[in-house]
């Protein structure tokens, strides 16, 4: 498999020692790699003819399936007998042929129609990745007298062809009569990828079919595949970062403003989590595919441009449903994930108390459970073989029911965990101290307040989920009005984030609940940030769908100390109650003390 995912590794560093999902997860990759095998055999030994079959007559399938009988030697692209027999079944029926052959010289796919109707799904080709080519070649025949088209090269590079021989149809020849057949291709082109930038492929003028034969494969197969070696390990400069295409959809309920504001979130969501990301595809589209999120075209574009980057993950700017991931990973041939999995994936390596570890393993989990019993449904479906789909099925759904049994104790754990930061509250209101929960988008400086305030040591980086456990503090005030010392206790608490993910706010309910049950909030925003609007309305929306209301919130905006005047001012007028402060260079934090001794006589006053 090229390059571990993002998540699986995530999932395996949480575990950690849990041997036994380990152990699972071994079990479904395995599974996962046999049945790969399967499939692809299962096209030798039952002679399948692959593409539109109609109106053929049993003879021609006969001769088809001969097809499948024919041994190439392996130092060479095809074989004049070869070439002239193929070239002579396709006169025959008036198609163009595909057949698909392997280093061994044997033909593993026999095709009717053109090189992109006949293709092989890259999962289900015995080798895959940016670094090498796929071991198999492709000897076609089409009924243009013309070099091979865009649409079958690009289908060569998708699938990583050795090389591809296109045979054009003289339109007769005849049958030797010591058999085999002569005079049926009229001329041929010889095609393959180069490791190059820009140009994916070069093709031959064209060529007469002694020329062809007499090329050396070996010597091209080999020569090219050192080639792309030295390309992939030259790009491979650190093998720990994940190498990203990002693909971002434009849909109509978005503007182009929130857009690009969303895909620099999530550039940034896969630089925080370790990636780098090398390359962004954007598709306009008014809704979704429903299977594969963007169309066809740009599907196809994906998986080129993973090969020219030598990118080992494509990240989408949005959700996909568990089906739409498999397709995508179908066609393009490498990993697929969300912009959920990129955030678990920050949440996994944050972890550091037990609580947080306990919170993201839940919500990885559920997660991942409707994914991974869809990949065994698929996996049944196509297999289709005896043997395959009962066995293959039934223990995917034990994997599945352990992976059940261990989220259920998992929400226990973490109800007990709710139970016990429910006690610790009760006895802080016990003792009447009065508390205020610091929220906000990440990286609004949250942790940089709570410890500018109170002398705190919270972890600040300029990332996304910097903080993910709760940090409570005391901080002691002066009343302005009576001059009497208080105490309030201050959380620190994990940001938001659009579009939060809900396994998350399962996950993290006992986190978030430090936020309902606070007597106020501080909403901390980065008025630096230039979509500093659009992360307020996010903050209030999952504000708002907090099953318990939180108090009165007081809005501070930070880092004024890199904003201009002008966004200050509109800030001001657009909200006149708030306070602007820069928490890095403590500026106006002895105006936000008293407003915050306002805001407790606010939220405690007897109403
Ligand atoms: N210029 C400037 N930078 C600041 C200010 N306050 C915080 N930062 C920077 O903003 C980045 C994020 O700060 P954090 O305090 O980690 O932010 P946070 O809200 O706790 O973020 P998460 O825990 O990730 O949700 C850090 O690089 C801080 O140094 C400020 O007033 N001015
Ligand atoms: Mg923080």
């Amino acid at each position: 498999m090229v390059g571990e995912s993002l998540f699986l590794q995530s999932v395996l560093r949480t575990w950690g020692d849990s041997t036994q999902i380990r152990k699972t997860l071994d079990r479904i990759e395995f599974a996962r790699s046999v049945f790969k095998d399967q499939l692809f055999w299962s096209g030798v030994s039952i002679e399948t003819i692959y593409g539109q079959l109609q109106g053929l007559k049993p003879n021609q399938l006969k001769q088809l399936q001969r097809l499948y009988h024919q041994r190439l030697p392996g130092d060479c692209l095809t074989t004049p007998e070869f070439a002239q027999r193929l070239a002579a079944v396709s006169t025959e029926i008036a198609q163009p042929l595909c057949t698909y052959i392997n280093r061994r010289g044997q033909v593993i796919r026999v095709g009717v129609g053109t090189v992109r109707q006949t293709q092989i799904p890259p999962s289900e080709l015995p080798r895959y990745g940016a670094e090498r080519l796929s071991g198999i070649r492709c000897v076609a025949t089409q009924l243009k007298m013309e070099a091979p088209s865009e649409s079958t090269l690009t289908a060569m590079a998708l699938q990583r062809l050795d090389a591809l021989v296109m045979l054009t149809l003289s339109g007769g020849g005849f049958e030797r009569r010591g058999g085999g057949a002569t005079g049926y291709v009229k001329e041929a082109y010889l095609a393959h990828l180069v490791p190059h930038p820009e140009a994916h492929w070069t093709v031959s003028p064209s060529l007469s079919l002694d020329v062809l034969t007499q090329q050396d494969f070996l010597a091209l197969t080999e020569g090219l595949e050192e080639e792309f070696r030295r390309e992939f390990v030259a790009q491979q400069v650190d093998v720990d970062r994940d190498r990203v295409l990002l693909v971002g959809l434009m849909t109509d309920r978005v503007s182009s403003q929130r857009f690009q504001d969303g895909l620099t979130e999530v550039t940034r969501l896969v630089e925080t989590a370790g990636g780098e990301v090398l390359q962004v595809l954007r598709q306009k589209r008014s809704q979704p595919h429903p299977q594969t999120v963007v169309g066809e075209g740009k599907v196809q574009e994906i998986a080129l441009s993973a090969q020219t980057v030598g990118a080992n993950l494509v990240v989408f700017d949005r959700d996909l449903s568990p089906s739409q991931v498999r397709n995508l990973e179908l066609q393009i041939g490498i990993r697929v994930v969300d912009r959920t999995e990129v955030i678990l994936d920050i949440f996994a390596q944050r972890a550091q108390s037990g609580a947080g570890k306990l919170q993201v393993e839940l919500a990885q989990l559920e997660y991942a459970l409707p994914r991974l019993s869809g990949r065994g449904r698929s996996m049944s479906r196509q297999g289709g073989g005896i043997g395959t789909r009962g066995p293959g099925e039934t223990k995917l759904e034990t994997e599945r029911r352990a992976i059940q049994r261990r989220i259920t104790r998992l929400q226990q754990e973490v109800n007990q965990l709710q139970a016990h930061r429910s006690r610790m509250r009760q006895q802080r209101q016990h003792e009447e101290v009065p508390s205020i929960a610091i929220v906000g988008y990440t990286n609004a400086g949250k942790s940089t307040l709570l410890n500018a305030l109170t002398n705190a040591e919270v972890y600040i980086a300029d990332q996304l989920f910097a903080t993910l456990d709760p940090t409570t503090r005391r901080l002691n005030v002066n009343h302005p009005k009576t001059q009497e010392k208080l105490t309030i206790i201050l959380t620190d608490t994990v940001g938001f984030i659009h579009d939060l993910p809900p396994s998350l706010v399962d996950a993290f309910r006992a986190t978030l609940e430090e936020v309902t049950e606070a007597d106020a909030l501080l909403h901390v925003v980065d008025l630096s940030h230039p979509a500093w609007q659009s992360q307020i309305r996010s903050v209030m929306k999952i504000l708002s769908e907090m099953p318990i209301t939180p108090g009165p919130a007081l809005l501070a905006f930070n880092k004024i100390d890199q904003v201009d005047s002008d966004t200050l001012a509109f800030a001001q007028e657009e909200f006149p109650q708030a306070i602007f402060i820069s928490a890095g260079e403590r500026l106006g934090l002895e105006t936000l003390r008293q407003r915050l001794v306002g805001l407790i006589d606010y939220a405690i006053a007897p109403r």
